[in-house]
């Protein structure tokens, strides 16, 4: 058996709605690799549709716990970040990297902060500026469209997208340094929705697709990466991982879409996880 993964899981805690913490570290620890939690805030829900959250902020929480974890000598194979509420804990965040990056471990950066062409109202317009050099310093980062054209500032377009258009957005992506990008949320026509990689060392650009499910339904970018990191740790190639990444996140719609859940209360990924365990052949 190989030696089991440890990643760290820097997001929120959002006690209701099926998203960032909730459902990285369920998903990684079922996956075999053993999941460490630096919560950033704590949330009575998420922000997305859901009114009247509380929101306990926890920057001043962070340099402490690092600086125990380091007094440890802990290793990460992963740092995952997501959702993060401020640019003081992007700066704590990139120091953060600084800290435990070693020669073969991988910093994946979910730039949690947009979708659907408008920025989260919680964010200010420059925040993704902010999110932008924080990707710098990312090994695999994982923006959906609305994410890449915003941290590009380049114009938001509404999809079915031509491939020109995800190619140009996933070579400027790979231009800001990160070795593998995985583009969310593209589709060419109304019938499939899946996720483009560029592999900057190779050039290769691959477009991952399954059936496409109308409507929109929240935490799914959650579910997405911390699947992808999932099959990275378990040593699938970026298109091979992002492949199980999108079964995984259809898979789990489907199943809430059979249910009528309210959207707002995230994806049924809990008894989708069987599935997810078949790809990633740990069953
Ligand atoms: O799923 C992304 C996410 C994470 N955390 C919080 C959010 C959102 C999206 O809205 O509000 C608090």
């Amino acid at each position: 058996m190989n030696k089991q993964k440890r990643a760290v899981a820097i997001h929120d805690i959002s006690g209701f709605g099926r998203c960032s913490l909730t459902v990285a570290l369920p998903i990684l620890s079922a996956a075999g690799v053993e999941a460490v939690a630096l919560p950033t805030a704590v949330l009575s829900t998420h922000t997305g549709g859901i009114e009247g959250f509380t929101y306990r902020d926890l920057t001043e929480d962070m340099i402490p716990v690092a600086e125990h974890w380091k007094s440890l000598n802990i290793a990460f194979d992963a740092v995952y970040t997501g959702f993060l509420g401020s640019f003081e804990q992007l700066d704590i965040v990139k120091t953060f990297f600084d800290d435990f990056k070693t020669a073969g471990n991988l910093i994946f950066v979910d730039p949690v902060m947009a979708d659907n062409g408008q920025l989260y109202k919680i964010f200010p317009p420059e925040f993704p500026l902010g999110m932008k050099e924080l990707c710098k310093k990312a090994d695999v980062i994982i923006p959906n469209i609305t994410e890449a054209t915003l941290m590009l500032q380049e114009e938001y377009v509404e999809g079915p997208y031509t491939k020109e258009y995800i190619d140009n957005l996933l070579l400027k992506l790979s231009d800001l340094g990160p070795a593998q990008v995985v583009l969310t949320g593209v589709f060419f026509d109304d019938k499939s929705l899946g996720a483009a990689t560029c592999n900057k060392a190779t050039g290769e650009i691959d477009y991952l697709m399954d059936k496409k499910i109308p409507g929109y339904y929240h935490g799914t970018g959650d579910v997405f990466g911390s699947a992808l990191l999932s099959g990275l740790l378990n040593g699938f190639p970026l298109k091979e991982a992002t492949a199980i990444a999108v079964h995984f996140t259809t898979g789990s719609i489907r199943k809430t879409v059979e249910a009528q859940t309210d959207i707002r209360f995230g994806v049924n990924f809990e008894q989708t996880i069987p599935e997810l365990l078949k790809e990633l052949k740990l069953v």
